[in-house]
């Protein structure tokens, strides 16, 4: 609770960030080389080639997703666990009738979750008895994340099927942002 989850990938992929900012700037360069390498030899590799199986993660565990006691952004993550047979906790936050519309059911805990954008819906991963080394935000963030460790079939085959998926996700995405505010 409480910490921060880019600080755990930024320790095992990225040099100390005060110290880079000081580098001159063929130093700097030098160093951003570096890191870029070790991100697309070491990191994309590990993510796009390698199955999820492999990836050190437990199949097992139970995510929480938290969003509003509503269909929304959440039903599709929803609709994916139960698809993919994954049992979770569905955390809803009460939003409260109008006119007031309360949100504190929400608000009281958004900065205290350790998430690096608090933001509804989140999900939370891999508990190791402490902490959860997974902390999401981004529906599309999370549902590849879903994708990638229980369902794997239906995103990252290769990359031509992830860029078919891509595409047709940027296609919908504008598809549906012209459909939601009439809706509303
Ligand atoms: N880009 C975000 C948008 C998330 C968003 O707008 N969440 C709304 C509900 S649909 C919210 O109430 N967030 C809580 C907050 O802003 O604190 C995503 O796709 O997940």
């Amino acid at each position: 609770m409480g910490q921060s989850n880019l600080g755990h990938f930024q320790s095992q992929a990225v040099p100390n960030t005060q110290s880079y900012m000081m580098q001159d700037n063929q130093e700097e360069s030098k160093v951003q080389q570096e890191v870029v390498e070790k991100i697309v030899t070491k990191e994309v590799e590990k993510i796009v080639e390698v199955p999820a199986k492999l990836h050190n993660l437990n199949l097992k565990s139970k995510p929480t997703l938290g969003y509003w006691n509503i269909r929304g952004l959440g039903a599709q993550i929803r609709y994916l666990f139960h698809y993919a047979g994954v049992e979770f906790e569905d955390k809803m936050y009460v939003y409260g009738p109008g006119p007031d519309y309360d949100r504190s059911d929400w608000t009281n805990v958004k900065f205290n979750l350790g998430l690096d954008f608090p933001n509804l819906p989140y999900l939370l991963d891999e508990n190791d008895g402490q902490n959860y080394k997974v902390k999401l935000t981004e529906t599309m963030a999370i549902m590849k994340y879903v994708c990638a460790k229980w369902l794997p079939e239906l995103y990252q085959q290769n990359a031509v099927e992830m860029s078919v998926c891509e595409m047709l996700q940027d296609k919908l995405q504008t598809l549906k942002q012209a459909a939601t505010m009439p809706c509303y």
